[in-house]
């Protein structure tokens, strides 16, 4: 059951300790055994990767099957619905038509005596996406994650997915890699696999950067192969805040809720309301709609844990407590919306008004669906095309601009005791030069 908590008659703290507490991964119980197989990709390479997968998925690899072939690729696409194929092409077209928007240029300033500055953009040459297997793969996620990586120019994307039981992977994943653009998909999960692409192995290209969800043991890896290469953020469980007034539609704020609520027990879904009555309206229609939805039991138990309708007397504490919380997604289902964008400084991703659902979002509108969570909003941003992008500077100086300053760079470097960082500058201006 969501709970009511009305924060007029709440201690400040004890309201923002009750929202505040999400799930926190606890990385140290798993860390040594991650340690351990990191290390073994990284010295041993396929035969690790091997070992790994049969002993974690059951499946026997060899340097021939761990790449998903043309005929697999045919296979899929045979096995997938074509209206499903023709939306995965539409949202395709959606998500690229934005990301295109985010692509910035390189630049060049001339100042005066010859003085060129600039910054030139370069795609990553190789980028890794990982995609988990599990009981809901998300080919939505797929193309989230490699449509970004293609618009910036990547050269070569691979992807890396556990393989079922039966040695193959879910069709609509491999149909949605295979749109989206990736180049090579390799059968392969876990910590293992993120090893595997940053260190490369006999059969694997070693990446630029993993990207991609996955569970404590890829969250994990990760983070210890960060600086062998680049990673994305911890993408954790959903979550969704929901700002509304007495304008809002009881049974669409609660849908919105419940679709967060359904992707994990971890997930949090929040209503913020200085409606009394919208409060109560919503908290029915979260029963009953939860009664006829599939996934009932996550539901319930993620709704149980880290549900909420807050009460507050008015917008300005609602905002209050959004900056506070900084969700992932968050809806303004509000008279004015657009009034009240200005003032949110913390969100993954801002929907505005009754029809900007969130599930809308997820699939379709165009922005990216990875997006900071558990109050990261402060400092991360949406995976965007700039995260596959990097950058060198470039300095030009005529002889002319060089005696303009070289005293000053002279004095800079002999008061960090660096002499031979101020004989480069001295000696260009040495009698015969
Ligand atoms: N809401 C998820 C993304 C997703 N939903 C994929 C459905 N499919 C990100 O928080
Ligand atoms: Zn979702």
């Amino acid at each position: 059951m969501i709970r009511i908590i009305d924060s007029r008659k709440e201690d400040d703290k004890d309201l923002l300790k009750k929202l505040l507490d999400r799930s926190q991964l606890d990385e140290s119980v798993v860390l040594q055994r991650v340690e351990e197989i990191v290390s073994n990709v990284r010295n041993k390479g396929n035969a690790a990767v091997f070992e790994y997968t049969k002993m974690f998925d059951k499946v026997y690899l060899t340097a021939e099957n761990m790449r998903v072939t043309k005929e697999e690729l045919d296979d899929a696409y045979n096995n997938v619905d074509n209206e499903l194929i023709e939306v995965i092409r539409r949202a395709k077209a959606n998500i690229e038509e934005y990301h295109v928007k985010q692509k910035e240029k390189s630049w060049f300033s001339t100042e005066k005596d010859g003085v060129i500055l600039g910054q030139i953009l370069r795609p990553l040459e190789i980028v890794g996406v990982y995609v988990p297997g599990g009981t809901a793969p998300l080919p939505s996620s797929v193309l989230m994650n490699v449509i970004p990586a293609k618009v910036a120019g990547v050269e070569k994307i691979v992807m890396a997915t556990p393989p079922g039981k039966d040695g193959k992977i879910n069709p609509v994943i491999l149909v949605a890699a295979n749109e989206a653009g990736a180049d090579e998909i390799y059968k392969m999960g876990g910590a293992q696999a993120i090893a595997a692409l940053a260190f490369g192995t006999e059969s694997i290209p070693k990446v630029d950067k993993v990207t991609g969800p996955g569970n404590i043991y890829v969250n994990t890896a990760k983070r210890l192969v960060y600086g062998y290469c680049d990673i994305d953020m911890f993408a954790g469980p959903s979550e969704i805040m929901v700002v509304a007034d007495k304008t809002a539609n009881a049974k669409f704020v609660a849908a919105d809720l419940l679709s967060q609520a359904e992707h994990d027990v971890l997930s949090a879904s929040v209503l913020v309301t200085d409606s009394e009555k919208l409060a109560y309206e919503v908290k029915n229609e979260v029963e009953r709609q939860t009664a006829y939805l599939g996934r009932k039991e996550i539901i319930n138990k993620s709704i149980d844990d880290y549900g909420a309708i807050v009460i507050v007397n008015d917008m300005e504490k609602a905002i209050e407590l959004v900056n506070q919380i900084a969700p992932e997604h968050l809806e303004l289902c509000v008279e004015e919306p657009f009034g009240m964008v200005g003032e949110i400084k913390n969100a993954g991703a801002i929907f505005l008004g009754n029809y900007a659902s969130e599930p809308l979002g997820d699939y379709f509108a165009g922005p990216n669906h990875v997006l900071p969570t558990s109050g990261t909003a402060r400092f991360f941003s949406p995976l965007n095309v700039g995260e596959f992008i990097k950058k060198t500077s470039l300095i030009s100086y005529s002889r002319k601009a060089l005696s303009n300053v070289k005293d000053d760079v002279i004095l800079f470097a002999e008061s960090e005791g660096l002499s031979a960082h101020a004989n480069a500058i001295r000696v260009r201006f040495e009698k015969g030069e």
